[in-house]
């Protein structure tokens, strides 16, 4: 069956673009034979003078070149290869006697984009969904098929970098705003106006497009000095953000670099030459694992396939009007579009939580992720109540209330009490097993854990969590309402610590340990930060608050017992009113909210004397070992459903680095004998805690892995 269809109109060739049985377009080996023939075809059509490419989804034009393929590609020449054809094709489009223009509506992605660049003339709708990017850096690779030349030659130098190297997307108006689009339509109009631009191109050429920026443009992108400026700069940034982890950007930048001063030949050769070497590179084939994890984490309800009639969640309940409450009811107001009624004890705590609530949308304004349209429609889904008030017509009741477990429980009475008998009632907790929240509840089967992330409009994680009774029905209704807020979503057991906080324990307890040796707090964090964690251990014990982290700690140490001792730092800690960030006083000293150094009187305080003694080489060890055994334990006990779920749930809920995959794809790749080996080793010097989980020690006498794909894809 063929991906293309052409129609003509009054010398015009609508060339539609939609793959049989995908939900989108990829520009597969089929696909692009396809497009080469037809375009040969309307070289030599005398009827046809302009062709306009636009697709036949609902919401994407062309999600770009097919990642199966490029995973699949055996080696750097056959990668090589891939990246040439596509800048040959690409060519073959800019160079066409003939106007092409690209008609977008919805996502226009990698290749998908590249085609539109080399298009001669780009009309998006001016919606939501449609998104024009180049995210080929998050996949660990360039864009391949003359974006890293065509995007600066169109926008210049700085804004074609910032959305390269940060592998972004831009909404429609922002991309017509920087120049990527010439015109801007409403969706139903999108083929009429293509049409009739279509036929303007026929007769008076393509327009000459304006230099945009002006004298700040003219300084900086125009000219090689100031282009030698912005690369430097680019590149200190790219290093900051990647700690050097990650070579795709840097190589994108120097593609780029290539491209304008030596000219666009020998920057293609420079794009193609890279895309070769990073497409078969350890860093890319990691990056492709999670693209292809969270893809098949969006279709996983947490269930058996077929056993689930998720509810159609249309007004949410938030109970607790606090700092979480508020988070998620922003959250679920902007992502999902669903009213939200907030509950509280007494109507100012209510207006505190919808003022918060609101927040999440100034965010959002602020940072042009949304419209002032969709703000106000946002802002207008949240209400609150003092009295349960509205609750009767809420689908789903999340309760963020004080963590305590008598509480929680007197919560879910009072909201049973006070909802429809369908609706599913989320506990948000962190600390507190579900099934002990579920009891005394008259409907337990209703009733299941959400565990957010702080702050929950910026942490992309969210753990789903069934007590003993929830039905199939609430977890997939929890599941499928979480992804609509926008976050990857994970199904764990109701464990102590779930599967986060149960991995992030030891590891918080050893740096805990190390610093009460004397290690200093910079040693720790800078070796954690340069293995590839966004921040240090103990920067995030700042961040979540000593207050909770002791809380957390005491209960995975009551659970798990001497394995699990926190060390005595935090007791101390909170002795001298230090919480962390939330109060501006931790390890770090905070000046006007923004963390500063590290506080020194807290040595003195935890009564240690500073000291390099221990290598970086063994802090790292102390640290990572600890998390890998953890995980490998909590794995073999089914806290997570599979590996896979496991590292997603590492990689977005604590920042474990993604280019390593995950806790257990890293066991996978060190391979358990020598993770078994290196964690005997530690015990022999540190002490029992770091004796190897015995799953791990029968993986590794039976060389098993975690996961079966032999670690190809
Ligand atoms: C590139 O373009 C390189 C070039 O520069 C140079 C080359 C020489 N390939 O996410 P969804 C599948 S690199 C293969 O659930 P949504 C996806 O796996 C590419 N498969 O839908 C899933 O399959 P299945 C740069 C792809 O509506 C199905 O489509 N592009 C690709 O939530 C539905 O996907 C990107 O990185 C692909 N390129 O989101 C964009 N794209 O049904 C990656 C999608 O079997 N894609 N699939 O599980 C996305 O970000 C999202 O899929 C998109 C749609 C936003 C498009």
């Amino acid at each position: 069956m063929s991906t293309f269809t052409v129609v003509e109109e009054q010398g015009v060739a609508v060339l539609t673009i939609d793959q049989p049985g995908s939900p989108v377009n990829i520009l597969n080996a089929a696909a692009k034979a396809e497009f080469e023939a037809l375009l040969e075809q309307f070289r030599s059509d005398q009827a046809v003078r302009a062709v306009v490419i636009i697709s036949g989804k609902p919401d994407n034009f062309i999600a770009g070149a097919d990642i199966e393929e490029f995973v699949a590609l055996p080696n750097q020449a056959a990668a090589e290869a891939l990246s040439r054809d596509g800048q040959a094709i690409m060519d073959r489009v800019a160079d066409f006697p003939k106007p092409i223009l690209a008609a977008v509506h919805g996502s226009c992605l990698g290749g998908g984009l590249e085609l539109a660049l080399a298009c001669h003339y780009r009309l998006a709708t001016n919606h939501p969904k449609t998104q024009l990017g180049l995210p080929e850096v998050q996949l660990g690779i360039l864009p391949g098929a003359g974006g890293c030349q065509r995007l600066p030659r169109l926008i210049g130098v700085r804004a074609a970098l910032d959305i390269i190297l940060a592998g972004k997307s831009e909404r429609a108006a922002k991309a017509f705003k920087l120049g990527m689009v010439d015109e801007l339509v409403p969706p139903p109009l999108l083929r009429s106006v293509a049409l009739a631009a279509a036929r303007r191109l026929i007769e008076s050429g393509v327009p000459r497009r304006p230099r945009r920026g002006g004298l700040t443009a003219l300084l900086l992108d125009a000219n090689p000095l100031g282009r030698a400026l912005v690369y430097r700069m680019a590149r200190k940034s790219v290093l900051a953000k990647t700690g050097g982890h990650y070579p795709a950007p840097l190589a994108a930048l120097a593609a780029v670099r290539t491209g304008l001063t030596r000219g666009m030949r020998a920057g293609l050769e420079d794009e193609h030459r890279r895309f070769g070497e990073l497409a078969v590179g350890p860093v890319s084939r990691k990056l492709v694992q999670i693209f292809f994890a969270t893809t098949a984490l969006k279709k996983d309800d947490g269930v058996a396939p077929g056993s689930a009639t998720p509810r159609p969640v249309r007004r949410l309940g938030v109970v607790g009007a606090g700092f979480m409450g508020a988070g998620i009811a922003g959250t679920a107001v902007a992502q999902a579009g669903v009213e939200v009624r907030m509950k509280d004890a007494d109507l100012p705590r209510v207006g505190k939580g919808l003022k918060a609530a609101t927040g999440v949308l100034d965010g959002r304004l602020k940072r042009r992720r949304i419209t002032r349209q969709e703000y106000a429609r946002s802002a207008a889904l949240l209400s609150g109540t003092a009295d349960f008030s509205g609750f009767p017509r809420t689908d789903l009741v999340i309760e963020a209330v004080f963590e305590e477990l008598t509480v929680k429980r007197t919560v879910v009475a009072e909201i049973e009490a006070s909802v429809g008998d369908q609706a599913i009632i989320a506990t948000n907790t962190s600390t507190i097993p579900i099934t002990e929240i579920a009891t005394g509840a008259h409907h337990p089967e209703r009733v299941l854990g959400m565990h957010f992330f702080s702050p929950v409009d910026r942490m992309p994680l969210l753990e789903v969590i069934p007590g003993a009774q929830t039905s199939p029905d609430a977890i997939a209704t929890a599941v499928q309402f979480g992804r609509r807020m926008g976050k990857t979503v994970i199904v764990v057991a109701d464990r102590p610590g779930f599967w986060v906080n149960r991995i992030l324990s030891p590891y918080l307890n050893e740096a805990g340990h190390l610093l009460m040796e004397g290690t200093p707090i910079e040693a720790i964090d800078r070796t954690m930060t340069r293995f590839g964690f966004p921040v240090g251990p103990i920067a995030l014990l700042d961040e979540v608050g000593l207050d909770v982290a002791a809380k957390g700690g005491g209960v995975m140490h009551q659970a798990f017992g001497e394995r699990l001792t926190p060390a005595d730092a935090i007791g101390k800690m909170l002795a001298d009113n230090r919480l962390g960030r939330k109060n501006g006083r931790g390890f770090y000293r905070y000046e006007v909210g923004k963390k500063a150094g590290v506080d020194h009187p807290v040595y003195r305080l935890l009564s240690i004397t500073p000291s390099d003694r221990v290598s970086p080489q063994t802090i790292e060890q102390r640290l990572v070992y600890a998390m890998l055994n953890e995980a490998a334990m909590a794995a073999s006990e089914g806290v997570v459903r599979s590996p896979r779920d496991g590292d997603i749930g590492a990689i977005f809920g604590i920042g474990f680095p993604p280019f390593r995959g995950g806790p257990l794809r890293m066991i996978d790749d060190l391979g358990a004998a020598q993770v078994v080996s290196t964690l005997r080793a530690l015990a022999a010097e540190f002490g029992p805690r770091f004796t190897p989980a015995g799953s791990l020690v029968a993986m590794a006498e039976q060389g098993g892995r975690f996961y079966d794909d032999g670690g190809s894809r």
